[in-house]
C-alpha cells in the first residue's frame, strides 16, 4: 500500500497511467507501420538513418505521454534532448526498437523506461520499465516493484494478464548475439565458442533487440550486442534499450551484464551513452562475465 500525503501522487499511479498509454499507442503505432518503411533525411542522434515509422511513433508517445500528469520529462532516441512536459518522473522512449526489420516484415518493438532521476538517469533509479513486441500478436512485459508481468494488448489497446510474475526457464535454450562475428574481441568469441558446443542451445538472432530478448524470456538463454573491436561500447543505448531491458530481465528472476556489472549499476554521462549488453539466465551472464572480464 502506497504511503503517500493526500494529494501527492504516488509513483505508482503515474507509472499505471505510463503503462495504459503505451498498451493504447500500441494498436495505432502498429496501424500506422503501413505506409512508412521509407527513409527520412534525418539521422537520430545515435547517427543512424530514421525511418518515417520511427518519426511516427516518436511523435505519438512524446504527445501522449507528455501529457500525461505525473510526467516531468520525455526523452527518446529519435531526439537529442528531452522534452521539458512539466513536474514528475521522466520518460525514455525507444519508440521503435528494430525499425530496420520493418521492411522485411520482421518482429520490431517499443521500449519504455521510467526514471525518478533527471536525466541523463543512471540505471538504479529506474522505477519500471516495459516493452511491446510487435510480433504475431502484440504483447507488453511490464516490470515495475522488481516484478515482471506479461500482457496481450488487444485491438483497442487493452493489455490481457498472459503471465503473471514472468520467471526465466531455469534450463536455457536459446542464444543469439548481435555485431559481425570476426568484429567479435577474442575473449567473447571463445565464448560464443562454449555456448555452441552445449547441443542444448540454439541459434536465435532476428535483428531487433525485443524480438530476439523475449525468446530469452520464453525460452531460457542469452542475448547480447557485445563490445566490439571497431566498437568496445557496443551498439545499444543505456538509457533508452539496456536500463529498461536489464531491469525487466532482472526483475524476471535473470542476470544483465555489461560485461563486467549489472546494467543497472553502469553511471552514463551522456543521454545516448551506449554500453555491451548481454542478459539472460544467471549462469550464463556469469559465465559471460567471467570469459570477457580479462580480455
Ligand atoms: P545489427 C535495432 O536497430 C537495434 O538497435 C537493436 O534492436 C538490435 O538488437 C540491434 O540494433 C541490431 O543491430 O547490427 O544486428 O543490425
Amino acid at each position: 500500500m502506497d504511503e503517500h500525503p493526500p494529494g501527492i501522487e504516488s509513483n505508482r499511479e503515474v507509472i499505471g497511467r505510463i503503462f495504459t498509454t503505451v498498451a493504447e499507442a500500441a494498436p495505432d503505432i502498429r496501424a500506422g507501420l503501413v505506409g512508412r518503411r521509407d527513409a527520412v533525411a534525418e539521422e537520430n542522434p545515435s547517427g543512424e538513418t530514421q525511418k518515417a515509422a520511427d518519426v511516427y511513433a516518436d511523435e505519438m508517445l512524446c504527445e501522449r505521454l507528455g501529457s500525461l500528469s505525473g510526467v516531468g520529462s520525455y526523452a527518446s532516441e529519435e531526439r537529442s534532448d528531452p522534452v521539458d512536459t512539466g513536474s514528475g518522473v521522466n520518460v525514455c522512449v525507444d519508440p521503435l526498437d528494430g525499425s530496420s526489420n520493418l521492411e522485411p516484415n520482421a518482429t520490431m518493438g517499443t521500449i519504455v523506461a521510467v526514471y525518478e532521476d533527471s536525466l541523463p538517469a543512471s540505471g538504479e533509479s529506474i522505477i519500471a520499465a516495459a516493452y511491446v513486441l510487435y510480433g504475431p500478436i502484440t504483447t507488453m512485459m511490464a516490470a515495475e516493484d522488481d516484478t515482471t508481468h506479461e500482457y496481450r494488448i488487444d485491438s483497442s489497446g487493452v493489455g490481457h494478464l498472459m503471465n503473471e510474475a514472468v520467471s526465466i526457464p531455469d534450463d536455457p535454450t536459446v542464444y543469439g548475439f548481435g555485431g559481425r562475428v570476426p568484429d567479435w574481441p577474442t575473449a567473447f568469441h571463445s565464448f560464443v565458442d562454449t555456448i555452441e558446443s552445449d547441443n542444448s542451445m540454439k541459434l536465435r538472432y532476428g535483428g531487433a533487440m525485443i524480438g530476439d530478448v523475449n525468446q530469452i524470456m520464453t525460452y531460457g538463454g542469452i542475448f547480447g550486442y557485445p563490445a566490439l573491436n571497431s566498437a568496445p561500447d557496443g551498439k545499444l543505448r543505456a538509457e533508452f534499450e539496456a536500463y529498461p531491458v536489464g531491469y525487466i530481465v532482472e526483475s524476471a528472476g535473470g542476470a544483465s551484464s555489461d560485461g563486467s556489472q549489472s546494467l543497472l549499476t553502469i553511471d552514463i554521462t551522456e543521454l545516448h551513452e551506449r554500453t555491451p549488453v548481454y542478459v539472460g539466465n544467471k549462469s550464463l551472464v556469469q559465465k559471460l562475465q567471467a570469459a570477457v572480464a580479462h580480455w
